[in-house]
This record gives structure tokens, C-alpha cells and sequence, in this order.
């Protein structure tokens, strides 16, 4: 098949950090030649230490991988105060409220802000090492309160403020948080909604969280619990704007951030101080080509990594711009992503698929309404792109004009992996292209063999790389197991993304999603062992499997497959349905929301009494079962199902 093939439009870029393909391969050659050596030289570059590192990358104790040993540094003042001297007065974080409000936070403010803020964490007892939970809204105060953690080195854990109380209060208890930063609730789509009660929930029967700091946003009424809850409003003003930046070792943990499995609960992904805000800084600077006059806007929200590394830490330590914005694209029109772009002059923008599609769908035409001239990058991040929604962006609100980075990573790699570089790269609409220099990305089978071209295999990242997950919090024997159990290079275990993907004749890479039990829904990972557990808590319900389906907006939704414990009748299942949506949007929230429930008499399982998922996968995809369902206890089950599915399609 003849594959389009898009070249960037050279005059885009001005000093691009890769002009050709062929600086790009000079420089991964360079790192093949001399690995350490040149992660030391982008780490001496790039990083201001209080104190330079003795060894770049210690492998002795593998797969706890160490980076830049002996060095001191602090993640704040990276971000912030080597700032001062050049860029007092730039805009650090411009910020845009649901209701058109708007706030500019200079790099001397931000530096204010997150003092005081650091002081009032300082003066409730948070020391270095305690974990600090953040369940906040799009506000420049989540901000802020991330790099008041960082700087006094605390460890931050930012809770997605749309989790449940039941999800808050796990991961509260899993980090043993001794303080948790909130807001009252905020403004989505001209309404206030609440946070606080979630946490007054959440810390029900809760004894380890000794504060709770509320920042007053949307002044709706809430409960303040005495001695425990206290307003950032009225204590904030009290504060010296000056906090010295505590001195941090590069391998002390920075943040933990929490991420759904294929099973159990979700793990709490350990990142370290030095090597992530390293592959934070450079791959703003490689991947979004950012300079000092641009606006650079990524849509996400803080309580994913794409917030924390691409909102927050990567501009901020780069001496960015970063645009944040609390309200919703498609509010109170599907132009509403366009009037920002045109409004601040945005010149990068980053955004997921699902967002690309829905605003596609919502306003096809809109971006032609508006002034969208400033754009040079355009990125995507979460989920495979597909072709069409990959056009529209690049035809209709690029204007053929930007180069677009479909950006592969995860929680656990901190920063990109996989990406086009803007002025380098020839694009091949929805594949992620070539792994970025320093990152050794590869699709292999469990012994290490390269796959040959157009065959699925493993996507493993072959060495250690400085952003990389150090350990999952406080359970290291699930880190070995979950990532360097499955596949072995040179009979060394390698990283295991959990990802399928394949190379095709021209060793571009194409990413074909999980293979394993985690699901992708609007670009946010899902266990389908999470949403089991919490289904199962429905007492009519004696069995389920959930499973993803493809959907046309969100990627893939939620499919259950659910086995009664007696007969029904189809009123009562409409029931049970409402029933299992409000479980699990108390057990996780509304984003697990499961779309499809078949009844079936039963699962198809093996012998052993396994269940055979691969194949409920394919009936939800409507793919033909390829699989031996002979091996099957009872393998007319498998027919009994496919006759459920066909009817509730
Ligand atoms: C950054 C982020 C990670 C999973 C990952 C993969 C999927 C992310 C992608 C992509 C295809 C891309 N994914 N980017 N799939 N193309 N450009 O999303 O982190 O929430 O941990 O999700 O998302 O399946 O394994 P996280």
C-alpha cells in the first residue's frame, strides 16, 4: 500500500534543535557510541545543580536503575528561580477560567506564589519525604502547589479531580498523605461544581491526614471541619514570598503519580528529581521546538502526566509560556479551542484524539472561523490517532501549514519516547514515527528479536533512560513483576510498555494499543480489573468480565459482560445497568463509565477456570473468533454470547 508521506514545512522553524533526519541520526549514534557521556552532557547543559553528579547511570542494583548519583538539585528552582535573572517579568503560566476569566502569573509571581505556599506547607510540619495529596481543579494553584512540594521536598501525588471518594481515599491511604490541597469545586460549562465534599468522604474514617488546605475558588458553601480543614485564602496572605529551596538528591523521589494495571489496583508510579525534569526540559525543546516568545497550550488536566510534565514541569523548567485552562473545548461553542489559539497567539498545541474527534464532529468548519496563524506545532497524545481525525487536524486547523507530533509515552516514561521531531521528520499520518534520540525503543518478541516488518510484537524501551518510573510506591516487587517480567534482551530483562506495536518497511513505528487488560478510554487508562471489582459489588451479579470496544469519539468504551446470579427480566435489567453506573462512578468516577452490558449465561472459561478474555474482546470488537475454543469447558457458551451481542448492538 502506498503510504502518504507529509514533510515539514522548513520555513515553520527557525532554529530548530533538529534541522534533517540526518542531525537526528548523529545524535542517536552519538548516544549509541557513548550512552552515559552524552546523557551527562545534557545533563550538565541543561540542569543548574547545587552540586554535580559522581556517576551518570548506576546499574548495580537493576531494574532499580539510578541516574546522575551524588547530584543536588531542586526541581522548583530549576523551574522557577534560574529564571529570575532573564525572564522576571514573562509570563510563566497565563491562565484562562471556564467563564472567559483570566490571569497572568509573571515568573517573578510564580515565584511568590510558590513560596508562600512552600512557607504555609512548611508551617502545618510538611518536611521533605511526606507525601502531600492534590485533588484540585484547573487552577493556577494546583500549580503552584505542585512546585511548593517540589521545593521543599515534599512528594506530591495529584489525585484526577474526577475520581470518586472511594478512588481519593485509596490513594490517600496507599501514599499515607499527611496533607491534602483542595478547592471548595470550580466552574465547568458556566456551573460551579464541588470538590470538597469528595474529600470530606474520602477522609471518612481517615486518621492519617492531619490538614486538609482548601483554596477557596467557586465560594459555594461547604463544611469546614474544625482543626482539621483550613482556607489557603486567609492563610496564604501571612507568608514570606521567600522559602529556600531544600537541596535534593537527583534519585529522590518527586512525585508519585497513580495509574491503573491490568491488575489489582492502581499502581503509584514513583518518579525521581533529576532525570525526569532533564527529559521534562529537552523534550520541550526537541519535540515542541519552543522558543522564548511562544504561547504553548496543552489541554490536558494536571491529574494525568501529560499535565505534570507537559503543562507544568517541561514549560516551566524550559522558561515557557504555558497557557492552563479550566473550562472545556467544545464551552460554550466548539469554537471555543480556536478563540484561545487565536486569542493568546498560541504557537504550540497539544491535545488527545478523543478532543481531535469531538471537535472535528461538534464544529468540522469552526477553526476556519478563526485566526489560527500562530501555529507551528500541533500534538497528540493518549491513544493511537486515526488517519481521518489526523487530516482534519492537519488540513483544517493546521492549514497544511504545522507539523504534527503524535507523541507516544506513558505515566511510567515520564516524558515522549516516540515522536516525530517538527522540522525534521517525515510524517506518516498516525504512526509515532521514530523513538527520540537517548531512547532505545524497540518492537520485539520475549527473547529480544527485532520483529521483522508488519508482525505485532512487544514494545520495550531496551535501556534505562533518565525519565523512567523508579519503583512502583511501596510495593518493588510489583515494579519487576508488572515491567521487566515480560520480555528478556540478551537474556537481560527490558522495559514492557504493555503496548502492541509494528515497524513497517521503512522502520517507522505504528502503535496498536494495550495487549494487555488495560483499556484506553478517551485517552485515559483504565483496568478492567478495577471496574470488575467494582461491578462485582452489585449483589444480583455473579460474574463479570469488562473489556474495551472500539467507539468512535472516546477510542474504545467500556464493555461488561455480566452473568446473573438468578433469571431476570429485561425491566430488571435496565435497572441493574443504572445499578452497576452508579457503583463504579462511586468506586472510580464518571470517566469508567460502562456503555454496553450484555447478559450472558456465562464467561467463557478454560479448564482451569480461566477466563478466556481474548475472545470477549473480539465478539465486543465484532471480530471473527480465531481462537480454539475447543479447550473451552463448554464451548457453546461461546455461541449463547455471541447471540446477546448481536441483539443489544
Ligand atoms: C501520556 C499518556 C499510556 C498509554 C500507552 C498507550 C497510550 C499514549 C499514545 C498512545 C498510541 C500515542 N498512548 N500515547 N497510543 N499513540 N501517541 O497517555 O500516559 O495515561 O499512562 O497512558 O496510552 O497505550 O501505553 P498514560
Amino acid at each position: 500500500m502506498l503510504q502518504e508521506v507529509y514533510y515539514p514545512k522548513k520555513e515553520m522553524f527557525k532554529d530548530p534543535a533538529f534541522k534533517n533526519m540526518c542531525e537526528y541520526h548523529e545524535l542517536v549514534e552519538e548516544f549509541e557510541k557513548d550512552y552515559e557521556g552524552t546523557w551527562a552532557k545534557f545533563a550538565r547543559e541543561k540542569i543548574t545543580w547545587f552540586e554535580d553528579f559522581k556517576q551518570t547511570l548506576d546499574t548495580s542494583n537493576a531494574p532499580f536503575y539510578k541516574w546522575f548519583v551524588g547530584g543536588k538539585l531542586n526541581v522548583a528552582y530549576q523551574c522557577i528561580d534560574r529564571h529570575l535573572e532573564n525572564r522576571k517579568n514573562k509570563a510563566a503560566i497565563i491562565w484562562e477560567g471556564d467563564n472567559g476569566e483570566k490571569r497572568i502569573i509573571t515568573y517573578l509571581e510564580l515565584y511568590r506564589e510558590v513560596n508562600r505556599f512552600a512557607n504555609l506547607l512548611k508551617s502545618l510540619g510538611v518536611k521533605k519525604g511526606d507525601r502531600v495529596v492534590i485533588y484540585m481543579p484547573m487552577i493556577p494553584e494546583a500549580a503552584f502547589a505542585m512546585l511548593a512540594c517540589a521545593r521543599i521536598g515534599a512528594i506530591h501525588s495529584v489525585v484526577f479531580g474526577g475520581f470518586s471518594a472511594e478512588a481519593l481515599k485509596d490513594r490517600i491511604l496507599d501514599a499515607e498523605a499527611k496533607v491534602v490541597i483542595t478547592a471548595d469545586g470550580a466552574f465547568r460549562k458556566g456551573s460551579p461544581y464541588m470538590l470538597k465534599p469528595t474529600v470530606d468522604i474520602a477522609l471518612e474514617g481517615v486518621d492519617i491526614v492531619e490538614k486538609v488546605i482548601v483554596v477557596e475558588r467557586n465560594n459555594e458553601d461547604i463544611e469546614w471541619v474544625s482543626g482539621r480543614d483550613i482556607s489557603y485564602n486567609d492563610l496564604i496572605v501571612n507568608q514570606s514570598d521567600e522559602c529556600p529551596a531544600e537541596i535534593m538528591d537527583s534519585e529522590d523521589p518527586l512525585f508519585l503519580l497513580y495509574t491503573s494495571g491490568s491488575t489489582g489496583k492502581p499502581k503509584g508510579v514513583q518518579h525521581a528529581q533529576a532525570g525526569y525534569i532533564l527529559w521534562a526540559q529537552l523534550t520541550m525543546e526537541w519535540v515542541f521546538d519552543i522558543k522564548d516568545n511562544d504561547t504553548y497550550w496543552c489541554t490536558a488536566d494536571i491529574g494525568w502526566i501529560t499535565g505534570h510534565t507537559y503543562i507544568v514541569y517541561g514549560p516551566l523548567a524550559a522558561g515557557a509560556t504555558t497557557l492552563m485552562f479550566e473550562g472545556v473545548l467544545t464551552y460554550p461553542d466548539s469554537g471555543r479551542a480556536w478563540k484561545m489559539v487565536e486569542e493568546y497567539k498560541v504557537n504550540q498545541f497539544y491535545t488527545a484524539p478523543t478532543a481531535i474527534r469531538l471537535l472535528n464532529k461538534m464544529g468540522p468548519d469552526e477553526p476556519k472561523k478563526y485566526d489560527l496563524s500562530s501555529l507551528r506545532i500541533l500534538g497528540t497524545v493518549g491513544e493511537p490517532i486515526d488517519p481521518p481525525a489526523w487530516k482534519w487536524y492537519y488540513e483544517v486547523v493546521g492549514g497544511g501549514r504545522c507539523s504534527i507530533v503524535d507523541t507516544w509515552w506513558q505515566t511510567e516514561t515520564g516524558g515522549h519516547m516516540i515522536t516525530p521531531l517538527p522540522a525534521a521528520t517525515p510524517v506518516k499520518p498516525a504512526s509515532a514515527t521514530f523513538p527520540l534520540p537517548g531512547i532505545f525503543a524497540e518492537i520485539i518478541d520475549e527473547t529480544g528479536e527485532r520483529m521483522p516488518a508488519h508482525e505485532k510484537g512487544l514494545l520495550c524501551i531496551t535501556k534505562p533512560w533518565p525519565s523512567m518510573i523508579r519503583t512502583i510506591w511501596g510495593d518493588p516487587e510489583r515494579f519487576v513483576k508488572s515491567y521487566f517480567s515480560t520480555a528478556k534482551k540478551m537474556g537481560e530483562p527490558v522495559y514492557f510498555s504493555g503496548d502492541g506495536a509494528m515497524y513497517d518497511e521503512d522502520g517507522y513505528i505504528w502503535i496498536t494499543g494495550r495487549v494487555d487488560d488495560v483499556i484506553n478510554v478517551s485517552g485515559h487508562r483504565l483496568g478492567t480489573a478495577e471496574i470488575e471489582a467494582a461491578i462485582k459489588k452489585h449483589p444480583l451479579i455473579a460474574e463479570v468480565a469488562v473489556v474495551g470496544r472500539p467507539d468512535e469519539i472516546k477510542g474504545e468504551s467500556v464493555f461488561a459482560y455480566v452473568v446473573l446470579k438468578g433469571e431476570d427480566t429485561v425491566a430488571e435489567e435496565m435497572e441493574i445497568i443504572k445499578e452497576i453506573n452508579e457503583i463504579v462512578k462511586e468506586e472510580i468516577g464518571a470517566i469508567a463509565k460502562v456503555d454496553t452490558v450484555a447478559f450472558v449465561p456465562g464467561l467463557p472459561k478454560t479448564r482451569s477456570g480461566k477466563i478466556m478474555r481474548r475472545i470477549l474482546r473480539a465478539i465486543a470488537k465484532g471480530e471473527a473468533i480465531t481462537q480454539d475454543t475447543s479447550t473451552l469447558e463448554d464451548p457453546k457458551v461461546v455461541e449463547a454470547i455471541i447471540e446477546v451481542v448481536n441483539s443489544c448492538i
